[in-house]
């Protein structure tokens, strides 16, 4: 710092922190309202007091104010040498960032001018060097002195969120308080002055469901029992405002998605108390009779459902498998069906989730149930004979026609179909036998002859012969019969 006699640079003393607070207590620097409109009024007559500090004239330093909208050149201060007599012999001279282009010297009074409005938020301060010189004989009447022109603050710049938009999320029926995210705005201006650059953030749109602590900007859970069923995405807006928050501030603004994520705390329940299924009685093992459907409101694991089938002879006939992409449950065969014996079923099938949560399990049984009714349906079967086959005997003698047996087959189906009776000649080249067709009894065609043949295998067919009138449709089956006519050979 320069002493005694030199070169003294008289400044704009401005209450500000940033310049005097080595020499202040902090109560003074924090700069009021009131302060600040003291300060531009100021500025406004010109050069005033020069701030005393305890060792010496605070002298290096300027300030000019940032985006000057004046007319005229914004009045920076002046320099002046105490070799100056105002005898106009002195010339005052400026060098260093900005000068010719941002500041102007008055060489004959030492008033320093800034041409253009300047953006602290761009460059806040210039560095400069000032000289007094003998207008003479051009000779430098002090050494050359370096001071700062300091560009002084003004909220020009709202508060931004650079990062926004944002996205969260927080399991559903979270508790009042908890934790979403925290989000942060920026403000360019000065942060060591004023309240400028002195956020404070609260919620536009989100209310209820959500808060925003206004230090932190810690967004919050401000609602219990906020249900992902019911509303899965809340979009949350926040508001940053510098100036404390105070009117007049400038503000930014930022969206926040914020998503509910599942949790279990809905049970499964079937669409319906009864299913009504049906399957054909010819319908193999492993077939399936049907699916049953509880709903789960929840997603992914939680809606997971498995289905069982209550024990009893439901279960003894079905299983029922869970399908874990469509939730279904389907009811599979696991024994023969018969309609003749059984034409129908009924049991309870149980839906339950997979995955609990205990925290909702007060909430009740995690399951439901309904009833499964699986109607037999009839299928049109052949007739059955009596006996799988047939063993009858005769003497070789035997006249023809003279009936050695019967065969018996019956329709089992509701229907109680006639059945008719013929011999498939195809099955066996030979043929000795006749058979009434509705009888079913079988005599003697051609003499037998047990010296060439002591058996013959005889196939018969029995058919059933439809209900519905017509002379051609009938229903088909062969069974065959084994005649052994061994008794033909005796011989005395
Ligand atoms: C927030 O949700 C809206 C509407 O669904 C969507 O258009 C936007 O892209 C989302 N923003 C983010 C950050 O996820
Ligand atoms: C009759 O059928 C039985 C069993 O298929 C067979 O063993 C036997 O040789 C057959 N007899 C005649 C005469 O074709
Ligand atoms: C007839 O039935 C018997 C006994 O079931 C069997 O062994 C035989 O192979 C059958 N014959 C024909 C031609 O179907
Ligand atoms: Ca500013
Ligand atoms: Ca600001
Ligand atoms: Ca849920
Ligand atoms: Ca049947």
């Amino acid at each position: 710092m320069l002493m005694g006699n030199c070169l003294l640079l008289f400044l704009w003393c401005l209450l500000d922190k940033s310049f005097v607070s080595p020499l202040h207590s902090s109560s003074q620097s924090r700069m009021g309202k009131e302060q600040y409109r003291n300060m531009l009024a100021l500025r406004k007559h010109g050069m005033m007091g020069v701030h005393r500090v305890k060792r010496g004239w605070v002298w290096n330093q300027f300030f000019v104010l940032e985006e000057y909208m004046g007319s005229d050149p914004q009045y920076v201060g002046k320099l002046h040498s105490d070799l100056d007599k105002g005898d106009s012999i002195v010339k005052y001279t400026l060098s260093g960032e900005g000068v010719g282009s941002i500041f102007t010297i008055e060489p004959s009074t030492g008033d320093i001018h800034a041409l253009r409005s300047l953006d602290r938020e761009e460059k806040p301060y210039y560095t400069l060097r000032a000289q007094a010189v003998d207008v003479l004989t051009g000779r430098p009447l002090e050494p050359e002195s370096e001071f700062i022109i300091k560009v002084q603050d003004i909220n020009d710049n709202e508060p931004r969120f650079l990062e926004g938009p944002y996205s969260a999320s927080i399991p559903e029926m979270s508790p009042v308080g908890s934790y979403v995210t925290q989000i942060t705005a920026t403000d360019a201006d000065d942060p060591t002055y004023g309240n400028s650059a002195r956020i404070v953030y609260s919620i536009l749109h989100g209310q209820p469901y959500f808060s925003v602590d206004p230090k932190t900007g810690i967004i919050r859970v401000a609602l219990p029992n906020m249900d992902r069923e019911v509303k899965e995405m809340y979009q949350v807006v926040i508001q940053a405002k510098d100036m404390g928050g105070q009117l007049g501030g400038l503000a930014g603004i930022t969206t926040i998605n914020i998503t509910l994520r599942d949790v279990n705390d809905n049970r499964p329940r079937f669409s319906k108390s009864i299913f009504h299924l049906r399957v054909l009685e010819s319908s193999p093992v492993g077939s399936s009779v049907g699916r049953v459907k509880a709903h789960d409101l929840d997603s992914g694991k939680n809606a997971e459902v498995q289905y069982s089938i209550a024990p009893g002879d439901g279960r003894s006939m079905f299983d029922i498998y869970s399908n874990k992409n469509t939730h279904e449950g389907t009811v599979i065969l696991k024994k023969r069906l018969d309609y003749e014996t059984r034409k129908s079923y009924t049991f309870k099938v149980e839906a339950s989730n997979a995955v609990l949560d205990h925290r909702f399990l007060h909430l009740g049984p995690f399951k439901d149930t309904a009833t499964v009714k699986v109607t037999v349906l009839d299928v049109e079967e052949p007739p059955v004979f009596s006996r799988l086959s047939y063993r009858m005997e005769t003497y070789e003698n035997t006249p023809v026609g003279i009936i050695i047996g019967a065969v018996t087959a019956e329709d089992q189906d509701v229907g109680y179909s006639p059945v008719r009776y013929s011999v498939d000649w195809r099955k066996d080249s030979e043929n000795h036998f006749d058979i009434d067709p509705v009888e079913g009894t079988l005599s003697v065609s051609e003499a037998l002859d047990r010296e060439r043949n002591t058996e013959h295998n005889v196939t018969v067919v029995a058919t059933k012969v439809s209900k519905y009138g017509g002379l051609c449709f009938t229903q088909m089956h062969r069974y065959n019969m084994t005649s052994l006519d061994n008794q033909a050979s005796l011989h005395p």
